[in-house]
């Protein structure tokens, strides 16, 4: 491996710059600018350059491609089509770079605190040298804010009030923690007698991986009663809003749940709306359009009669109308759910009980609360027919992780178990091997070469390079008795950022060796992410969806890892433990089979 860092930092082109990047270019554009005095016609061409292009449903660069004029779109004036394919084609904007070199980039969040905007924040980068939250906070704790002419005691104590709401706003939470405040918003709602249906939409319901906010819609008679209910939830903090038909609320943790109460009549269009995306429903609106329809969150109308709803009050009328069967939530991202294959993909899609087996897991040997005995027959609960029991090898010493004498040990205790449950579930010899800093592996290869399933994975040496990283994971990938690389991004949500690695090189790798990459379906990691799961899947990997549980109900967790790829839109088809026993066994044996590419 060659450790040089010389070229690991120097951002390499976009291959392909989504509108969302795109648009977040010229929103940044618009701050910095907005920041260092630009006259305000300026900004406010960036700003609205930056709505348009989220609006769009087709991406700027196919746009570009056709030869399509950009300033016939609204908002979209001649310097910004310009700019447009400048970032198209070299993915960046030197404009940007020059501005962030005078403004910190960091100011944006400054601007953005209630009470504040461009010019104080500026004035209080000027002034005090605030560059971020972070040093906003502690100028104005430190008293040095007030000081400020203009600024003054009570507009301190206010920004230090905002801030603490702006901080805590940035918090989003696991879909597996909103899932818990699901379960317990149903049962504070439960038995509340004006409440004729209830259902969780938003991000929430597209399974997201995180919520920014949780967005709740009921059928009611009387919206008041169930607005009362609402507000004596016990985490229930203070109340943000409340209208006739809708209110907020802010809970103890900070976050928000938003309340709307409907007609049975627009059920469908209000779930189908507050479901998203934005950017999912920007499309369905269009298409209506097309079909001299109008879709609001109130129903599906013709133009010429918006009087009388033609479709909405369950989400397949709505999707009926305009020529499209019933999109599942988790697809609703504006991806390929508008796609001709659409119908065949749904076919496919992968579901939970497609899941067959289940390749990483953990026991007592390492930091497993549950015996070898105790998870194979949890797997046999859940309808599992294989499952590899995967200790840490030594590397994770403080998982007591095993060395090569210990495991061999171990695998000689499987041998046994496993006639115990002959016929009912085949039980693997596996291990989760850490690849060290240095790309080898933590175990001999006479020791691997006796496990019938070899996962991968880092677990340390996170910082390196990304040509290291990727290194590292291409060694593992092109080792013979590696089956599978595990949580291969690093990732811990919202506490850990993954780790750069050249993706594009790694599943070419795996898909010339036949290896495995995971989707890792502990709710803290989802790991590969929808995004690098998709992209796997077409580059003709095979995907593998474990638990990594290290008790016997997080077996239950495989939900989160199929979620991940019905957003990647995967078939059964691409992962390769939804293949059946025998099919499985065939392919640890000779490894001759491939993923189906059909959809
Ligand atoms: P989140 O809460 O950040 O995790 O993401 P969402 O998707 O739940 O977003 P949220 O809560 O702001 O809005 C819920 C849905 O309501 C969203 O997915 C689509 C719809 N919606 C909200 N605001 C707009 C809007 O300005 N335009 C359109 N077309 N739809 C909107
Ligand atoms: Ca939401
Ligand atoms: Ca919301
Ligand atoms: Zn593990």
């Amino acid at each position: 491996m060659n450790p040089s860092n010389s070229a690991s930092n120097l951002s390499a082109p976009m291959l392909n710059v989504s509108n969302t990047q795109l648009a977040e270019i010229f929103e940044e554009m618009a701050d910095l600018l907005e920041l260092s005095g630009e006259n305000a016609f300026r900004v406010r061409a960036y700003r609205s350059g930056a709505a348009a292009i989220s609006a769009l449903s087709q991406p700027v660069s196919e746009l570009i491609k056709s030869g399509f004029d950009l300033t016939s779109i609204d908002g979209i004036g001649g310097t910004l089509a310009d700019k447009s394919k400048v970032v198209i084609q070299s993915g960046a904007l030197p404009q940007l770079e020059t501005l962030r070199q005078a403004v910190p980039r960091t100011l944006r969040d400054v601007m953005k605190v209630p009470g504040l905007g461009a010019k104080k924040a500026m004035k209080l980068h000027q002034e005090v040298g605030v560059i971020d939250l972070a040093t906003l906070k502690t100028a104005c704790e430190s008293g040095r804010v007030a000081s400020i002419k203009g600024f003054g005691k009570k507009t301190e104590e206010n920004i230090l009030q905002n801030l603490g709401i702006v901080m805590q706003a940035a918090m989003r939470l696991r879909l597996d923690q909103a899932e818990q405040l699901v379960v317990n918003l149903r049962a504070h709602f439960d038995g509340c007698p004006f409440l004729e249906r209830i259902d969780f939409a938003g991000s929430y319901r597209r399974r997201k991986e995180t919520i920014g906010d949780l967005d709740i819609l009921v059928i009611s008679e009387n919206a008041e009663e169930v607005m009362n209910r609402f507000g004596s939830f016990p985490q229930v903090h203070e109340v943000i809003g409340r209208g006739e038909t809708k209110m907020s609320v802010r809970l103890n943790n900070a976050f928000q749940v938003d309340l709307r109460v409907v007609q049975r009549q627009s059920w469908g269009a209000a779930l189908q709306y507050f479901t998203g995306s934005k950017e999912h429903n920007v499309h369905v609106r269009s298409m209506a359009k097309s079909k001299g329809l109008k879709i609001s969150e109130y129903g599906v109308f013709k133009e010429t009669d918006e009087a009388n709803p033609v479709a909405g009050e369950d989400e397949q009328s709505l999707y009926a109308a305009i020529g499209l069967p019933w999109i599942p939530p988790v697809l609703r991202e504006n991806r390929f759910e508008f796609q001709p294959s659409i119908q065949s993909r749904l076919k496919n899609l992968i579901e939970e009980s497609d899941m067959l087996g289940d390749l990483h897991m953990h026991t007592t040997f390492t930091d497993g609360e549950a015996t070898i005995e105790q998870m194979v027959a949890a797997a046999v609960e859940r309808g599992l027919k294989y499952i590899a029991i995967t200790d840490h090898s030594k590397r994770v010493s403080i998982a007591r992780g095993l060395n090569d004498e210990q495991v061999l040990a171990q695998w000689q205790l499987i041998e046994q178990v496993r006639k115990d449950w002959h016929g009912k579930i085949e039980l693997l010899k596996g291990i989760e091997c850490d690849i060290l800093e240095d790309g080898t592996l933590d175990l001999k290869d006479d020791t691997l070469e006796q496990a019938d399933w070899v996962t991968a994975s880092i677990h340390f040496g996170l910082k390196q390079s990304r040509e290291e990283i990727t290194e590292r994971i291409l060694n593992a990938i092109r080792h013979p008795f590696v089956h599978a690389i595990s949580h291969p991004t690093g990732r811990l949500l919202s506490r850990r950022q993954a780790y750069e690695a050249d993706w594009p090189l790694i599943m070419k790798a795996a898909k010339a060796h036949g290896k495995c990459l995971e989707i890792n379906a502990n709710p803290e990691r989802l790991d590969l992410n929808d995004l690098l799961a998709c992209a796997a899947a077409e580059a003709g990997v095979w995907l593998v969806i474990n638990t990594d549980a290290h008790a016997t109900d997080q077996l239950g967790l495989i939900k989160y890892g199929v979620q991940v790829a019905q957003r990647a839109g995967l078939a059964r088809q691409s992962v390769i433990n939804t293949l059946p026993r025998a099919e499985f066994m065939d392919w640890l044996k000779n490894r001759s089979r491939i993923p189906s590419q059909e959809l």
